[in-house]
């Protein structure tokens, strides 16, 4: 009985450290089905998860993604993408991406050769390297300041997935959700 009392004390510890922690994380998730692409691609452009967590201590925005296959350097052009609409329901949206891209095939890329990079697209254009982000195995993620977004209480996101640019009429080969968006609030 005495060691059930303990157990019980310490799971309210716990959980009162958990609740209490000030880098408590706000995650908005969705899972999304393999094999789903719109056209015939390398299953490292099949979203499994796209995730969005906001770390209030770190003061950061993380975009995940979660992928059927590894991404590896040797493919051509990839973005991994999320479309954000900030505040949630108003006209604002950014694009944060995580592509591998070449100044040949997309113009505002950051360099000639192939390279990782990340850009934010805003309605004024795009900024190469405005946030850092990560391509380990089959996960890619960003690492975004809420400022870059404009810091707003609630905002709205889809992912996507390309192995071609935006324009020129390619459409994006994965979403999640497949359609609409998810909401995070701050
Ligand atoms: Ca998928």
């Amino acid at each position: 009985m005495i060691e059930r009392v303990r157990l019980i004390v310490v799971s309210i510890a716990i959980l009162t450290l958990m609740l209490g922690s000030p880098a408590s994380a706000h995650t908005a998730v969705v899972a999304d089905p393999v094999g789903d692409m719109a056209t015939a691609a390398s299953p490292a452009f099949d979203i499994v998860q796209a995730k969005v967590t906001e770390r209030k201590g770190a003061g950061i925005l993380y975009f995940q993604l979660e992928l059927a296959a590894p991404v590896t350097e040797t493919t051509g052009f990839g973005a991994w993408a999320f479309l954000v609409n900030a505040p949630a329901g108003s006209a604002t949206f950014y694009g944060v991406v995580v592509r591998h891209c070449d100044r040949q095939v997309q113009a505002v890329c950051g360099a000639n050769g192939y390279h990782w990079e990340s850009a934010l697209l805003t309605a004024t254009g795009t900024t190469v390297g405005a946030f850092g982000f990560s391509v380990d195995g089959a996960t890619v993620k960003a690492y975004v300041d809420p400022a870059l977004l404009g810091d707003v209480g609630v905002l709205r996101w889809s992912a996507n997935t390309r192995n071609a640019p935006a324009g020129g009429g390619s459409r994006a080969l994965d979403f999640a959700p497949n359609s609409g968006f998810v909401t995070l609030e701050r």
